[in-house]
């Protein structure tokens, strides 16, 4: 088999008109993947995040990269062209360039909730080593310090763009425009001022399970294609994207592959974060303290599904909007957990726990008890959070200093995520109870 190119191919490459920051798996499956699938003449530029890897095997084969949905009982294979350009993610002057170029139309990010390193207001994160150093007036080395360094390039031309976060974070879009002013205001009141003005903040909410590969998986599925692949993605045949906001340049027709345009993302936002995303933590910690690997084992427990529902309960009375088809979304979950051709590691999902609580679990816990219910089903998943990090073995965790300090002690973990749930002596209680119910179950 020959290894794949645009040659091999067959296949042009489009003009750069969107500029990728995260070029991971997520991205590939997700906001490339409906770019290819509705148009041939945008090309992304795709610039990586921690290492320059993603970018070096996927610039070996033009972008070109083979996608693989996956069921419970095949798989579909198909070629995704529209990365043109994949670049090492240190190339802040490429990164410029791209952005003043008046052909771009759009910046899309893909960096991780921690990754915005912002506080939950949108301000950025002084505490963070990485934009403290960019807020001193470092050389910017954080996602957003270096796109702010980019619009400063772009204000010269005059031109507007779109910039389009698709981390799960509610009001994405509102909240890395705040984090992008401040960070601008600091190093010129114009061009926040120019950001203000010209820069529309589209706000997102995605959806596509796309786990990282195992080296043996993605061997197998690098050949799953015509072309031998060294950076194929396996996802699942669900995606999903909702969007809110102005492209006041342009951007490719995604809603002819399933994208949908709504004035208010408040109720899809918080259906995605808390339902799925909200049980995927949970199946996280709770599976891997029950010593399982991955999330369609974890759904298969008992244990774990009865804690999910139980979670799901809770989160549906504060999303009760009948256009939501909770049951049916609820219904459909289940089955994506369960596709057992997907080896999503529960590993993976458990990494950076404390940002994804606090977003995807405390609004659940916070509105039970300000109705003055006891909150157990979202007081598992903060419990199983807390026990996972006694047992050791924790993940990486942007906030895993302040974990460390706080693992003795519950109410100090709590207060991590929430002081006011920390300051809660029947919620701390229940979560103690939780945990002792979690030891006496263990398998
Ligand atoms: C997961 C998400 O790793 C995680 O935190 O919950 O990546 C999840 O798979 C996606 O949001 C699905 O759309």
């Amino acid at each position: 088999m020959t290894a794949l190119s645009r040659a091999a191919a067959g296949l042009q490459a489009a003009p750069v008109r969107a500029v990728h920051l995260g070029l991971g798996a997520f991205h590939r499956a997700h906001q490339a993947w409906y770019t290819a699938a509705v148009s041939d003449d945008w090309g992304i530029a795709a610039f990586s995040g921690r290492s320059p890897e993603a970018a070096e095997a996927l610039a070996r084969q033009d972008g070109l990269y083979t996608l693989v949905e996956r069921d419970s009982e095949s798989d579909r294979t198909g070629i995704v062209a529209s990365i043109v350009e994949a670049v090492d993610g240190a190339r802040t002057d490429r990164l410029i360039e791209l952005v003043a170029a008046e052909s771009t139309a759009l910046v899309t990010l893909t960096i991780t909730e921690a990754g915005y390193r912002l506080l939950p207001d949108g301000l950025p994160d002084a505490a963070d080593p990485v934009m403290a150093a960019d807020l001193a007036g470092e050389p910017p080395r954080s996602a957003l310090g270096r796109l702010a360094l980019a619009l400063d390039a772009r204000r010269a031309t005059g031109a507007p763009i779109a910039v389009v976060p698709c981390d799960n974070l509610p009001a994405n879009g509102a909240l890395v425009r705040a984090g992008l002013l401040a960070l601008a205001e600091r190093r010129d009141a114009a061009l926040a001022e120019w950001i203000g003005e010209n820069v529309s903040f589209v706000s997102t909410s995605v959806d596509r399970i796309t786990p990282r590969l195992s080296p043996a998986d993605r061997e197998a599925a690098g050949r799953l294609g015509p072309w031998t692949d060294a950076a194929p993605v396996v996802t699942e045949p669900f995606s999903d994207w909702i969007l809110s906001g102005a492209f006041p340049v342009g951007r490719p027709a995604w809603e002819a592959a399933g994208a949908r345009f709504v004035d208010d993302i408040t109720p899809f936002e918080h259906r995605k974060l808390w339902l799925l995303n909200g049980a995927h933590s949970l199946l996280a910690y709770l599976g891997s303290v029950r010593g399982l690997d991955v999330v369609s084992d974890a759904i298969a427990d008992p244990v774990c599904r009865g804690a999910v529902l139980d979670f799901w309960a809770e989160a549906r009375r504060t999303l009760a909007d009948e256009s939501l088809g909770l049951d049916e979304y609820c219904a459909a979950l289940l089955r994506r957990f369960e596709n057992p051709r997907i080896r999503h590691e529960l590993a993976q999902i458990g990494l950076d726990g404390a940002t994804k609580l606090r977003l995807r679990v405390v609004p659940t816990a916070r509105a039970e008890r300000s109705a003055g219910r006891d909150a157990r089903g979202a007081a598992t998943p903060i419990a199983a959070w807390v026990a996972a990090i006694r047992r050791g073995g924790y993940g990486a965790d942007s906030e895993s200093p302040a974990i460390a300090r706080a693992a003795g002690d519950v109410r100090a973990l709590v207060r991590i995520l929430d002081p006011d749930l920390a300051d809660d002596l029947a919620f701390t209680t229940t979560i103690t109870a939780e945990l002792s119910a979690m030891h006496k179950e263990q398998p």
